[in-house]
């Protein structure tokens, strides 16, 4: 069911080449998204609205959802489903507002000051991925960071489905309306990432698109990039644990599941410097497997050649492991985890011991569940209220402090052979370097 890499007698040194990986080739597919994007850049809505019903297989009058519809769909919402996703809202505002940025004055010199300013990107637009994949809570993930980080205008856009005529599902629709998100369009893949970027008549155009998405939307955002700004391409879920001989094998096997329940090319990966524990998760996932409800799909992702158990010589190699590995999700389930855990360099997000399994993250632990995959999180972090933010350098200088930085900036501005900018400061002493 899952297969097991051998690591006990020393770890290769081409690590992070030989650990399990989901394999999600984007550069392939930026030459299928490129027209679309080209066509939604010329064309604008109509070209929204016509590859909607190509790729969606349902046709639209026009992508902005009305307000009545967003209305409706949370008087309809189940009212379980609704007292729980506010708890997730009231959890995850809570700890994305503590996680606002204040600014940084630092007194450099008498009378030169460098202010740190954070200001929102202006205009944010989140996908939110449809059809098989329908996650309010990811509604809930991007829109509380940008709300939070005082982004003033935010749209979610969350494919057309042909079931709902044509509006996004309306789990999608009753959060963002419990978020308080006014402006909602039915669009998705490559041509919704265009919409942001380029604007078309019923979408302003948007200065950043966040939100996983499919392969044609991280295609998409990888071709537009740079016009309009990105979060991630977001791949398939990962998660790996690291434990030792007293984790527990069944609450290891069903945060495995968990994540790989997400798709067949999810990654689940064990680390573990035991080998009863290692047999033990072997015994038990077939179990488990065998009562989930996507049994199949869950089946073929542990399967796969991107999950799997690897054996270390000891903790030490563990650690060493998962920062190779560097997953969305990290579990640490040893004694003294917290001590464990502090440790890990590389991690999209980590879970401490036995209380903290992934799942209470993705819905409920006040965290974020936009998290970096495929091993970029050795060099960026998931969804944040930060995500939203520009830090801006604010500069300011009196007279007499331009003067005491004056005869440096000339020396170094000469022997870059870059004497205008010398200059520059020159023109206020009238053309004399100061002393
Ligand atoms: N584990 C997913 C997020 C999610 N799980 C949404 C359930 N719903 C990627 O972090
Ligand atoms: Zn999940």
């Amino acid at each position: 069911m899952i297969s097991r890499i051998d690591m006990r007698g020393g770890l290769p040194a081409d690590l992070r080449d030989v650990l399990p990986r989901a394999e999600l080739d984007v550069e392939a597919a930026l030459e299928k998204v490129r027209p679309i994007c080209e066509d939604v850049r010329h064309r604008g809505a109509v070209a929204v609205r016509e590859l909607t019903a190509r790729f969606d297989g349902v046709e639209i009058a026009a992508t902005r959802v009305p307000a009545a519809e967003l209305e409706r769909a949370l008087r309809e919402l189940d009212p379980r489903v609704r007292e729980a996703l506010e708890e997730s809202i009231r959890r995850t505002r809570k700890v994305h507002r503590d996680q606002r940025r204040s600014d940084t004055t630092t007194e450099v010199v008498p009378g030169g000051t460098v202010t740190e300013r954070w200001v929102p990107v202006e205009r944010v637009g989140l996908y939110v991925p449809g059809g098989r994949a329908v996650y309010p809570s990811s509604v809930v993930m991007n829109v509380v960071p940008a709300q939070e980080a005082g982004v003033a205008s935010l749209a979610v856009t969350s494919p057309a489905q042909r079931e709902f005529g044509g509006l996004p599902h309306p789990t999608i629709l009753a959060a963002c309306a419990l978020l308080g998100v006014e402006e909602v369009h039915a669009a998705g893949g490559a041509q919704a990432v265009a919409m942001f970027a380029y604007g078309t008549e019923e979408c302003e155009r948007a200065t950043m698109v966040t939100g996983p998405g499919n392969i044609w939307v991280a295609a998409a955002k990888r071709l537009l990039k740079g016009r309009i700004g990105i979060d991630a391409e977001a791949g398939p879920t990962e998660i790996a644990i690291l434990a030792d001989a007293g984790a527990d094998p069944v609450h290891v096997a069903a945060d495995l599941i968990s994540q790989a329940e997400h798709d067949v090319i999810a990654a689940a990966v064990l680390v573990t410097d035991s080998v009863e524990l290692a047999e033990a998760v072997e015994r038990e996932l077939p179990v488990q497997v065998a009562a989930t409800k996507h049994s199949e799909r869950v089946a073929e992702a542990l399967g796969g050649r991107q999950s799997g158990i690897v054996l270390v010589a000891d903790l030490e190699d563990g650690l060493k492991v998962v920062d190779a590995y560097a997953a969305e999700h990290l579990e640490i389930h040893t004694a003294d985890a917290a001590a464990v855990a502090a440790r890990v360099r590389n991690a999209g997000a980590i879970f401490v011991g036995t209380y903290a399994p992934v799942s209470l993250g993705d819905y409920l632990a006040g965290s974020n569940h936009v998290l970096p995959t495929g091993g970029c999180a050795c060099h960026s972090s998931g969804l944040s209220v930060q995500t939203f933010l520009r830090g801006i350098h604010v500069v300011d200088y009196t007279r007499e402090a331009l003067a005491g930085a004056a005869a440096h900036v000339s020396v170094l501005a000469d022997a870059e052979d870059l004497p205008a900018h010398g200059a520059a400061i020159r023109a206020r002493f009238d053309w004399e370097v100061p002393s």
